[in-house]
């Protein structure tokens, strides 16, 4: 699917802006036929948890209505018209002028919808029915009950994960035109040898067509080299290569003609090659270090929408710092992110829902703990969620690896036969053959992890000093050393990367003793991370926990949200930011 853009032969109208919203509880049914009671008005894009003031709205657990009016042009009639969501958590039902169009499920992927023949001349009605339940069978996962309260149902979730569960249209709302024979998606590969690079050009049509060009311009806008056909060969005498933090994106302008029309579509590339060799992992051929993040997309009042400026302002600050990478922690991020990451030359890892598939993590239960993989029920979710992960993302030069998952209890037996062909499936879908990793958990130690030998980078997120030896950086400092001594004493010949580690700091708190939660603490538990890495030549990056400090669910071990972040939900540095400076920006991104 491609992301919508203004072509030679391609329209792109936006209908973000304000709507209207409606909660559905018992008493107050919604039904698209009709247009919604006037409700709340809502900005789209953007979390609605977060634009309303009160309590239980915030909160409110099940359908959230959305509505808007708009109008095509009369000299746009003639062309196919596509209705299409950037995303929406986490399930959406469509209506156009009270009819069901289209039902999308996951809440960060996009999806699409042709309207040609459904649409009115004149004013049209746009009603989404957006749920926020999550259950064993979703991706995210959470436990789904219901209770009586006051003689009403109240619909509740807990979820599986710590960050707040966000929920409404996220991601911009478009409307755009093609001609009737179109381009349905193009996927590029290459091969890189010496100076050269090969060039493979994809193109996905529908409809009758006379002919494929395709054409490659440099930064310059000069015709680099040109090709023809649905499987197009083109040749890159002189290729610059898209490297970390100095990118480079030609243009790959495909023309579809037909009959009476031409579709033309520009899609930014860069060229750079991924590889995991040994216990390297290489970009362009190069041994490259990850320095960076874990993230969210969460800000103030926009909750987890779009928030273009934050996307700008994120980037900027992870280069002021020499950070050079960052993990879609916990789900794919906007669409407009990843572009924004490959034109600014951001390497990333980029991460399905799937987050804390672990049986264990939510309920409370007698003796024995419940083994994961009899309970969840994600496979599905987890299928469609990767086909439509990779089918997205597959032509970003940011995205160097695939994260299947983030700490499932991959020392729950059961957690190969789940695992392996969702990694298989990964790799078969992608044209560029990325490296496919899981984000481990604490669980996840060398002797009781089922499943490392699967994926291609062994990812760790610890927190030794922190839910561990809490406290004590001696002790947790022996811990990080003697797992990674374990697990070089097994030989892996694979990359590591540190994608988690991290302690919840409040902004301005401070102690001369190491003391939780104070600044100082967090400048002296990195330290004591750091020290450990230098010794192991197999780790190859490090990503702290957290860029930001992020909303959660309430509990008493949150102070108004995860406060991991090196910044704080404002942006502004704690103490530790100019320590992660001072080592990164000695830290060159290749070896
Ligand atoms: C983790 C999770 C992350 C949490 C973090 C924490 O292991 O992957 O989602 O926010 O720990 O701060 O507890």
């Amino acid at each position: 699917m491609l992301y919508p853009i203004n072509t030679e032969s391609r329209a792109v109208i936006d209908l973000s802006g304000i709507w209207t919203l409606q909660l559905e509880k018992e008493g107050n049914d919604c039904n698209p036929r009709n247009p919604l009671k006037k409700g709340y008005s809502v900005a789209v894009p953007g979390s609605f948890n977060d634009q309303l003031v009160e309590q239980d709205v915030r909160t409110h657990i099940g359908n959230i209505w959305y509505e808007t009016t708009f109008s095509i042009p009369h000299y746009l009639k003639d062309n196919r018209l596509v209705l299409r969501f950037g995303s929406v958590t986490h399930s959406a039902q469509v209506y156009l002028n009270g009819e069901l169009i289209t039902e999308h499920k996951g809440g960060f992927t996009p999806f699409e919808v042709e309207v040609s023949s459904t649409i009115k001349p004149g004013e049209n009605r746009l009603t989404v029915c957006v749920s926020n339940i999550i259950d064993y069978t979703t991706l995210p996962v959470g436990v789904y009950s219901e209770e009586v309260v006051d003689g009403k149902t109240v619909k509740k979730v807990s979820e599986n994960f710590d960050f707040f569960n966000y929920a409404g249209i996220h991601r911009p709302v478009k409307l755009y035109t093609t001609p009737k024979t179109f381009i349905e998606d193009v996927a590029v590969a290459y091969e890189v040898s010496g100076e050269q690079a090969q060039v493979s050009v994809q193109t996905f049509i529908q409809g009758e067509y006379d002919n494929v060009r395709v054409t490659l311009f440099n930064e310059d806008n000069e015709r680099v080299a040109t090709g023809e056909g649905k499987e197009a060969e083109l040749t890159i005498e002189a290729v610059r290569q898209w490297e970390p933090l100095d990118s480079y994106l030609y243009t790959v302008k495909v023309e579809v003609t037909a009959p009476n029309d031409t579709d033309i579509y520009h899609l930014p590339v860069g060229i750079r090659t991924v590889e995991v060799k040994g216990s390297q992992f290489l970009i362009n051929n190069k041994p490259f270090y990850f320095k960076g993040f874990g993230k969210h997309e969460d800000t103030y009042l926009h909750g987890r929408g779009l928030n273009e400026p934050s996307n700008v302002l994120d980037l900027n600050l992870m280069k002021q710092m020499g950070a050079n990478s960052f993990r879609t922690s916990h789900y794919p991020y906007s669409e407009e992110m990843m572009r924004l990451a490959d034109r600014e030359g951001f390497v990333v890892i980029d991460e399905t829902p799937a987050v804390s598939l672990y049986a264990g993590f939510n309920v409370q239960f007698d003796g024995e703990e419940p083994n994961t993989w009899d309970e969840m029920q994600t496979k599905e979710a987890h299928e469609l969620v990767l086909k439509e992960m990779v089918e997205r993302d597959k032509n970003h030069a940011c995205v160097v690896m695939w994260s299947v998952a983030n700490e499932p209890a991959t020392h729950h037996e059961g957690a190969r036969e789940y695992f392996e062909p969702l990694i298989e499936l990964t790799r078969s879908l992608d044209p560029q053959n990325r490296p496919v990793t899981i984000v481990y958990n604490m669980e996840a130690l060398p002797g009781q992890e089922l499943t490392h030998d699967l994926v291609d980078v062994i990812c760790l997120n610890r927190y030794y000093s922190w839910y561990l030896q809490t406290a004590d950086l001696k002790a947790g400092e022996k811990a990080l050393r003697d797992e990674l001594k374990e697990w070089e004493q097994k030989d892996l010949n694979k990359p590591f990367l540190f994608t988690e580690y991290g302690a919840d700091t409040v902004s301005g708190l401070h102690s001369v003793q190491d003391i939780p939660f104070t600044e100082e603490f967090q400048v002296h538990y990195y330290e004591m991370y750091h020290k450990v890495f230098d010794e192991f030549p197999f780790i190859v990056g490090e990503q702290v926990w957290n860029f930001a400090d992020f909303e959660t669910k309430v509990g008493t071990g949150r102070v108004q949200g995860n406060k991991k972040g090196i910044f704080n939900r404002a942006r502004e540095p704690k103490m530790i930011a100019y320590f992660l400076k001072q080592r990164w920006l000695n830290i060159p991104e290749f070896d």
